[in-house]
């Protein structure tokens, strides 16, 4: 069967009616699929998504998850529907497919995936690799958990282009062919374990981002992180690191003042850590990956420079939202979690 049989003519159930529901349907539309979108909440709820599927001529239920999804070809499951769902057991009992919708999207990107995961950075991180990628003149597109749904724009990835994708635990747990060019685990703190037994869980969901790489593959991880486990993750991809806190014989790290890159037999001096724009040392965690991921499709070391010094963050991520009466006040609003906002 060829990637566009698996959808023409299918009948693809799509759960959750928000941004990644909305999006599958709409590329599998496209591709000649027919969906059925189901969704918890009531109908006077789900009204523009609703004229939205109306456009498409979808079919959909509201008010709860029924046998109706059981009858489809498969499923796209979006990541804000817990597992512990009724309707979701049903569906791996009786052995329905049910992917998520970064895997149904990499079924038809033409370009390399760069995908980014970790507690945190994951959004900085994917925002500036797209500025790297950009102002090297590389074509990219910046996607997945950040907002932008994988699936809205993936058909516009050209073959010598890249999809820099943030990817997050929920997203990885469906997926079954997602294999990224390079992946990243930028660090691992326990997060969203009302979803998981407990913190091993999560761990194993993020590690699943490089189970379908091969050995022209990269394994991006944090050597200073000791949470990740390095030798456990299982993947054919070369593992290769990024640390601020030691020199290392192959990867990105820093030395004195300098961000030092050594890849491919050759050192590079990329910029002084001052000189890069986005405060704080996690943010250099966050820069070093990022110009590893650079050095490692061939991007220039002054190239990199230039995004590293001029890329102003993420809104609501350690803004700095002015002074009132000798105030500074800083919105970080964009943290999840309590590591999130121990390091601004
Ligand atoms: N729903 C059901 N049944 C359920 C539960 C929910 O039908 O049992 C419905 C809700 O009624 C709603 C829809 O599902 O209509 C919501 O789906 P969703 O929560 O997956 O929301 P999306 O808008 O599709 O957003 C998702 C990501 N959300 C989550 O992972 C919770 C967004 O990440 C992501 O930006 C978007 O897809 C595009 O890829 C947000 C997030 O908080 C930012 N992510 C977590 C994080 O970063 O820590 C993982």
């Amino acid at each position: 069967m060829t990637i566009q049989e698996r959808i023409k003519g299918r009948k693809v159930g799509i759960i959750g009616m928000a941004r990644t529901g909305l999006a599958a349907a709409r590329l599998i539309h496209r591709l000649g699929g027919r969906v059925f979108v189901s969704d918890s909440k009531k109908e006077e709820q789900l009204a523009p998504q609703i004229a939205l599927l109306k456009e498409l001529g979808a079919e959909y239920e509201t008010g709860g998850h029924t046998e109706k999804l059981l009858r489809c070809d498969f499923i796209i499951l979006s990541p804000g529907v817990p597992k512990s769902v009724p309707l979701v057991k049903r569906i791996y009992e009786e052995g329905l497919p049910a992917f998520s919708e970064i895997e149904l999207a990499s079924w038809f990107c033409k370009g390399k995936i760069i995908a980014i995961t970790g507690s945190n950075g994951k959004t900085t991180t994917t925002s500036l690799m797209g500025a790297v990628l950009k102002s090297a003149g590389v074509k990219n597109v910046v996607c997945g958990n950040i907002g932008h749904p994988f699936a809205d724009v993936v058909l516009d990835i050209p073959s010598d282009g890249y999809a820099v994708v943030e990817v997050s635990n929920f997203q990885l747990e469906d997926i079954e062919e997602f294999a990224p060019h390079i992946a990243m685990i930028l660090n691992l703190t326990p997060d969203h374990l009302d979803r998981y037994d407990n913190f091993e869980g999560y761990k194993k969901a993020k590690y699943r981002v490089a189970e379908n790489q091969q050995p022209s593959d990269f394994l991006i991880l944090n050597a200073d992180d000791t949470v990740i486990e390095k030798n456990n993750i299982a993947t054919r991809a070369q593992k290769i690191y990024f640390s601020t806190a030691r020199s290392l014989p192959i990867g990105v790290f820093q030395r004195g003042q300098m961000l030092i890159g050594s890849v491919g037999g050759k050192e590079y001096e990329i910029i002084e850590t001052g000189k890069i724009r986005i405060p704080g040392p996690h943010n250099l965690q966050n820069a070093a990956a990022a110009a590893l991921a650079a050095l490692l499709i061939g991007i220039a070391p002054n190239q990199i420079a230039e995004a590293l010094a001029t890329f102003p963050g993420v809104a609501h991520r350690m803004e700095d939202a002015g002074i009132v009466a000798g105030i500074r006040f800083i919105n970080d609003s964009k943290a999840t979690n309590v590591d999130s906002v121990c390091y601004a």
